[in-house]
């Protein structure tokens, strides 16, 4: 069997060093233009002359969640698509989000601003009961999310395209029920795939309808969040600031206001890291199944968009 490696942005030798263990007698290369035809290729980013070249490759395994950079290549019609699931970022995102709204709801901030001030001072403790957060998109990541929030008794929402059951979370389906999920939502958390019908999802009209004095915490694609109506409702006051880890443009470009606004906090795209020995071994395991015919998750439907 012959696998690819073709991820831009990543050192390729511990991959290829894992791969080669998880899979004794792959042939696992990184790939270069006129490279022999291969089964199945590893990627992230890869470039459209990838699949061109590579038009008969049968498994094609993304080290991310999110496949929205991958789709808009065009890809030979019989690969299929796996996604990354969880490989130990359910658990950092879990770890990210449940900070970011502890720290908005315990106001970490102001007693950091405080104490660097020299002053020992108190603020009034806030009712949890004001402060519940919606999740947008419960899959891997965002079912996790939201029942991690429900360990800390926040009120927790939550908004998907199918109808889903998650313990202590108040579930809301479609685009029918999206207006009544934003109005009981006061912290909104992102983790949506980003598609067509996804894109701009966090804008004006939509982040109006939050409770007053809201909070956005955008952990999924930077092109789900309109960044100057984030500006305006902030100045406005109907937004109380905002914890962001995606971007339109990554790097954040140094020009670009959410450097200077300080009701907004940003981590550079870290919320999530894939692993790299949890990923190898996912992929291998999945490798292997979908060579004996069996049947994988993870598997993504272009149509839909993941
Ligand atoms: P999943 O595919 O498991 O979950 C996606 C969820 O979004 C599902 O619940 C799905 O609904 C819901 N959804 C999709 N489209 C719509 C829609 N139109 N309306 C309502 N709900 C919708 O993805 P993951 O949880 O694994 O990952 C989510 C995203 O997180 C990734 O796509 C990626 O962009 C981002 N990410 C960011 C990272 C970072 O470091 N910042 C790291 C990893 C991922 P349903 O269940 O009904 O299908
Ligand atoms: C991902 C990411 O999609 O890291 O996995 O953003």
């Amino acid at each position: 069997m012959k696998i690819t490696f073709c991820c831009t942005g990543t050192k390729p030798e511990p991959w290829l060093a894992g791969l080669r263990t998880a899979l004794p007698g792959a042939e696992v290369t990184v790939w270069e233009s006129g490279a022999p035809a291969a089964d199945h290729a590893v990627v992230w980013a890869p470039p459209q002359q990838f699949f061109d070249e590579q038009a008969g490759i049968r498994g094609v395994f993304n080290i991310g969640a999110g496949v929205d950079a991958l789709l808009k290549l065009q890809m030979p019609a019989n690969a299929t698509v796996v996604r990354l699931d969880d490989a130990g970022m359910s658990a950092q995102m879990a770890e990210y989000v449940c900070h970011a709204v502890i720290r908005h709801f315990r106001e970490f901030d102001g007693y950091d601003a405080d104490i660097k001030a020299g002053k020992w001072s108190y603020r009034k403790p806030r009712e949890r009961a004001e402060f519940p957060v919606g999740v947008m998109g419960l899959g891997v990541l965002g079912a996790r999310v939201a029942q991690s929030l429900t360990q800390f008794d926040f009120p927790v929402v939550g908004w998907s395209r199918s109808p889903k059951e998650l313990p202590g979370v108040r579930c809301f389906a479609g685009a029918t029920q999206f207006n009544d999920f934003l109005s009981a939502t006061r912290i909104l958390v992102n983790l949506l795939p980003l598609t067509p019908e996804t894109r701009d999802i966090m804008r004006l009209e939509t982040l109006s309808r939050l409770q007053s004095g809201g909070y956005v915490i955008n952990v999924a694609r930077g092109a789900h969040l309109v960044d100057d109506d984030l500006l305006a409702l902030l100045a406005s006051d109907h937004l109380a600031g905002a914890m962001l880890d995606v971007f339109r443009t990554e790097p954040l470009p140094a020009e670009h206001p959410f450097w200077q606004e300080p009701k907004i906090s940003i981590t550079p795209h870290t919320s999530a890291r894939t692993l790299r020995d949890e990923s190898i071994a996912q992929i291998a395991g999945k490798i292997r199944a979908l060579d004996a015919g069996q049947t994988i998750v993870g598997i993504v439907d272009p149509v839909r968009g993941y």
